[in-house]
C-alpha cells in the first residue's frame, strides 16, 4: 500500500525539500489543494503553529494523514528571537530581505562568530488516526557577517554552517537535505509512519 501525507503549507520551497527528503521512502507528500489560503500563524510556539496549519487543512479537505510544520531561527544573543516571529521579524507581511537586514542591524555589533551562534528549529505535527504527533528537528550555525549565495530561500543566505564555513544558501537543495531541521524533523516523521 503507498503510504501519503497532506501537507499543509504554502511554502512551495518547502513541499520542494520535502519532497526530495522523503523520495528514496516511498511515503508521497500531497502539497495542500493551491486555492486554500492558511490563516495568519498566531501561536506562541512552533508546536501550536505547527498543529494549527495541520487541523485547518485537515477541517478543510476532510482527510488524514495531515502534516503541518512551523520553522523558526533561533539566535543566541537575541534571547531566542526571531523564533516563532520568524516570517514577520521586520513587517506584517513576510519579507526575506527585510528579515534579514533586520537580523544582520541587530547582531551588527557582534564581531566574534561565537557571539552569532543560532539555530534552526523544525517542528512538524502529523494528525494520523484523529492522533497529534510531534517531530522536531534541529541544527547549530551561525549567522554570516553578510549574505552569501542563492540557493534556498528565507533565512538561507545568513545561515552559516561552521564546519563547512558555508551558508545554506552556497549549499544545493540536496545538500542542505542531507542535515537540515527540516530533514531530521522529516525523517522522524517517515520511520513513524513505515513502522505502524
Ligand atoms: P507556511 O507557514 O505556509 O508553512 P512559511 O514560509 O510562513 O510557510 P514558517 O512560518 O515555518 O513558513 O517560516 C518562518 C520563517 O522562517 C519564514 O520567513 C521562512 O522563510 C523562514 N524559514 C523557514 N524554513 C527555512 C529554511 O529551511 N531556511 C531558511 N529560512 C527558513
Amino acid at each position: 500500500m503507498t503510504l501519503s501525507f497532506y501537507l499543509a503549507t504554502k511554502n512551495i520551497n518547502k513541499v520542494k525539500e520535502i519532497q526530495d527528503i522523503l523520495k528514496d521512502t516511498g511515503l508521497i507528500v500531497r502539497p495542500a489543494p493551491s486555492d486554500i489560503s492558511f490563516p495568519e500563524e498566531t501561536g506562541k510556539t512552533l508546536e501550536e503553529n505547527a498543529i494549527g496549519k495541520a487541523r485547518y487543512l485537515k477541517n478543510i479537505i476532510g482527510a488524514e494523514p495531515v502534516a503541518g510544520e512551523d520553522t523558526g531561527l533561533v539566535v543566541e544573543k537575541l534571547n531566542g528571537l526571531p523564533g516563532v516571529m520568524s516570517a514577520r521579524f521586520a513587517s506584517s507581511q513576510p519579507d526575506d530581505r527585510k528579515n534579514i537586514e533586520k537580523l544582520l542591524n541587530m547582531l551588527s555589533h557582534c564581531k566574534k562568530m561565537e557571539e552569532r551562534k543560532a539555530k534552526f528549529i523544525t517542528v512538524v505535527a502529523l494528525i494520523i488516526s484523529e492522533e497529534e504527533i510531534i517531530f522536531k528537528g534541529e541544527i547549530e550555525g551561525h549567522i554570516a557577517f553578510t549574505p552569501r549565495g542563492t540557493n534556498g530561500f528565507g533565512y538561507d543566505p545568513v545561515f552559516e554552517i561552521p564546519y563547512l564555513g558555508k551558508t545554506f544558501a552556497e549549499l544545493t537543495m540536496k545538500e542542505k537535505n542531507i542535515f537540515s531541521h527540516r530533514a531530521i524533523a522529516f525523517r522522524k516523521l517517515a520511520d513513524y509512519m513505515l513502522k505502524r
